[in-house]
């Protein structure tokens, strides 16, 4: 009896303990308070080897006119070249990340439009988008 509720309750904790992990990303992937005016928006870009192809991924960004971009960049490639690059030259973005290790870049994303995220060091290295919205906001 004591094993059987045992065995009920350490079900239902694990399946608590789950749905706590697929949970907490979707909350902490919104960064805005209602009616916050310099909002900060957050990305985590993870570089990656996918099938001999290096990317970017997320590979499109999206954020507001005005709002200030905080990307933490993740090097996940292995080997050789042992670092790539992170740029953004619309905004003056530009970063090298040795791999295996994380950066941060920060910038206010004063224009709007489509944007290139790219590797400055391997034109090879397929790019990102960046697009910073104008008509977005709530009037
Ligand atoms: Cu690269």
């Amino acid at each position: 009896m004591i094993q059987q509720w045992w065995r009920i309750t350490r079900t239902t904790l694990s399946l608590l303990a789950l749905g706590a992990m697929t949970v907490t990303p979707v909350v902490w992937a919104d960064q805005h308070a209602e009616g916050e005016m310099a909002a900060t928006r957050k990305f985590t870009v993870v570089n990656v080897l996918y099938e001999g192809a290096k990317m970017f991924v997320p590979s499109v960004l999206i954020a507001e006119q005005g709002e200030t971009v905080q990307i933490k960049i993740v090097n996940k490639i292995p080997g050789d070249p042992p670092n790539h690059g992170f740029a953004i030259p619309a905004f003056d973005v530009e970063e090298v990340v040795n791999s295996g290790e994380t950066k941060t870049v920060e910038f206010v994303a004063d224009k709007a439009g489509l944007f290139d995220v790219k590797c400055q060091l391997h034109p090879a290295h397929i790019s990102a988008q960046l697009i910073v919205r104008d008509g977005g906001k709530k009037k």
